[in-house]
């Protein structure tokens, strides 16, 4: 008894044209971030930084005050780089 001819193989079945939506309500979340860039989303006191009454903030200054955001961005307030911070450099931070 002849053995059957192989049986050709049926056609792959085509891929699903209903590929599944993105799950909705995934959570995206995208922060910008810029280290160097003068802040102004708070205020500071002038008073309460120029502790000597100069008209000057000088670096210590702001150490002293804890304000760590000062702080890290004096180099940018302190427009002219003379390492204070006169009241027409931070008038963007005062209230
Ligand atoms: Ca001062
Ligand atoms: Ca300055």
């Amino acid at each position: 008894m002849p053995a059957p001819p192989e049986a050709p193989q049926p056609p792959p079945p085509p891929p699903p044209t209903d590929a599944m939506p993105p799950p909705a309500g995934a959570p995206v979340t995208v922060r910008e971030h810029a280290p160097d860039s003068v802040s102004s989303n708070y205020k500071v006191d002038w008073s309460a930084l120029d502790k000597n009454g100069d008209g000057n903030v000088s670096r210590a200054e702001v150490r002293a005050s804890g304000n760590d955001d000062l702080a890290r961005e004096f180099h940018v307030v302190d427009a002219n780089h003379n390492g204070r911070l006169s009241k027409e450099e931070m008038k963007g931070w005062l209230r």
